[in-house]
């Protein structure tokens, strides 16, 4: 078996709904590990490079304000993001997550329970999962530094800054 890791994002509507607890609880049945933890404000330049793969959809602004939670504004504009690791993580935790489109989603997954469709069309869907492993590879170097992963995954390197040492991804 393949131990994978992965770039999960409970979303703005997520943070809102106060579903943290239920949401790491339906991940927790998989049995991965929380390899890295933080809670993010989206700058509009993260929120572009995480979803660049659909920057041609007609959604794509509102699914930039989205992530961003602008919707919401404060104190629910900000994700709270997990890197997890363990066996076929990616696959299982795709499962648990559901269908992107909530409505489709199978009704105990995380997406088809707490999802919904707004009235504007954006799929609020709660959390984010990263779907291959080069997807997950780009999203977590984007999302974490080396220093916030207790577990070495991709190579590093090792760069001057300032009067010391900062450890970047290679
Ligand atoms: P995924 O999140 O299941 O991997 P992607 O196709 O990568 O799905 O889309 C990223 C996000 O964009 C979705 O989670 C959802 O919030 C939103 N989205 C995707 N497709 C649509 C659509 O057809 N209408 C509205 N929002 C969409
Ligand atoms: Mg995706």
């Amino acid at each position: 078996m393949i131990i994978e890791q992965l770039l999960i994002l409970i979303k703005p509507d997520g943070v809102k709904k106060s579903l943290t607890g239920n949401i790491l609880t339906k991940l927790s049945e998989a049995r991965m590990v929380i390899i890295g933890t933080k809670a993010v404000k989206v700058s509009k330049k993260l929120a572009e490079a995480h979803y660049y793969q659909l920057k041609d959809k007609p959604f794509f602004g509102e699914l930039v304000d989205y992530i961003q939670g602008k919707i919401y504004g404060e104190p629910w504009d900000r994700v709270i993001a997990f890197v997890y690791q363990g066996e076929d993580a990616i696959a299982r935790m795709r499962k648990i997550a559901g269908a992107t489109n909530p409505e489709e989603a199978d009704p105990i997954s995380i997406r088809g329970a707490y999802g919904r469709i707004t009235t504007k069309g954006i799929y609020e869907n709660v959390v984010h999962c990263s779907s291959d492993p080069s997807e997950a590879e780009r999203e977590i170097k984007l999302w974490f530094q080396p220093d916030e992963i207790v577990n070495s995954v991709y190579s590093t390197k090792k760069i001057i800054a300032g009067k010391g040492e900062k450890t970047v991804w290679a």
